[in-house]
């Protein structure tokens, strides 16, 4: 072979690696990681603690294979076996990653934030990642922020990014893609996950259960897939929600079953168009106690 094509692409080496995306909880890591990907498998919401799980998502383009791991915010307030098991995970990545992203908010920086930071090996390139500038309405103020914050660590870049508009995201990837060790890629080039798409059931039910039942339920409730079959393109998915109390059941059924109605309902649009087909999707509600509080419980519930 002679063409130029062929001539670049062997003399240009692949590039591919682990990119963990850590901060404290809320500043956007998850939102940031599918809009990078272009697809959403890792859950968001407006309440702090919403992702739990280290979560892969994978975008391979050409001549590169990024593969990035979103983890549960650094928790500093509360100190119980499931935080501490969130934060081992988040401990665990930091230290098998090739690249960090150190994600902020744009304009603040407090001590949750800072815990996070000196959790980071010295040894591993780091991007600060800046998120929500679209938050900042004097864009005067970023430039000050950002070299205030610069100046805690030996960053690699610093890029001031809104993950919710998309923007400055082009030159953050370029900056990821500089810092990524030469590898073949490890996923095939449609991968977008190494979670199942069962864990992605139970993960998109919490999400809506968090956005419906919101601040009103504590976060210790979780869910949990009873059965998932597939029988050609369809999937049926049987769920349950897993509560701490009667009370906190009848809040997740709602009046006449409205609320439990409207879960569904949206869970079973967004699995349909992650899985690509139709999705017949059955929610119960169950009370079960005491799952968080000791460590055999959190493991029986897929907490690492
Ligand atoms: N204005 C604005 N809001 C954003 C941006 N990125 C994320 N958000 C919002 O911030 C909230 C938290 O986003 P998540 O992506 O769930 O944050 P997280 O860091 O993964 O949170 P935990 O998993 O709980 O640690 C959501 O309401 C998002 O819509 C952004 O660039 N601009
Ligand atoms: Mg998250």
């Amino acid at each position: 072979m002679t063409d130029s094509a062929s001539d670049s692409t062997s003399t240009t080496p692949f590039r591919c690696g682990y990119i963990a995306i850590v901060g404290r909880p809320n500043v956007g890591k998850s939102t940031l990681m599918n809009v990078l990907i272009g697809a959403k498998v890792s859950i968001t919401s407006r309440k702090a603690q919403t992702t739990r799980h280290r979560i892969t998502g994978i975008q391979t383009v050409p001549g590169a294979q990024f593969i990035y791991v979103d983890t549960p915010g650094f928790q500093t307030r509360h100190s119980n076996p499931l935080n501490k098991t969130l934060n081992k995970t988040v401990t665990n990545t930091l230290i098998s990653s090739d690249v960090i992203l150190y994600v902020i908010e744009a304009g603040t920086f407090g001590p949750a934030d800072q815990q996070v930071l000196d959790q980071i090996p010295n040894d591993v390139p780091c991007i600060l990642v800046i998120n929500k500038s679209d938050r900042v309405k004097d864009k005067a103020v970023l430039l000050p922020f950002a070299q205030q914050i610069a100046a805690k660590h030996d960053f690699s870049a610093v890029v001031p990014v809104s993950a919710k508009l998309s923007f400055q995201l082009d030159n953050l990837q370029g900056e990821i893609k500089r810092l990524l060790p030469e590898n073949q890629p490890v996923f095939g080039e449609d991968d977008i996950t190494d979670r199942s798409e069962k864990f992605l059931a139970s993960e998109i039910v919490r999400e809506k259960l968090f956005r419906f039942v919101g601040d009103e339920l504590p976060y210790t409730s979780t869910v949990l897939i009873e059965k998932f079959e597939q029988e050609g393109d369809l999937r049926r998915v049987f769920a349950a929600i897993l509560v701490e109390r009667d009370t906190h059941k009848s809040m997740v059924i709602g009046n006449k079953g409205a609320r439990l109605k409207d879960i569904s309902t949206q869970a079973r649009l967004d699995m349909e168009k992650l899985f690509g087909g139709p999705v017949y999707l059955e929610i119960w509600v169950k009370v079960k106690s005491g799952w968080a509080d000791n460590e055999a419980g959190l493991r029986a519930y897929g907490y690492e």
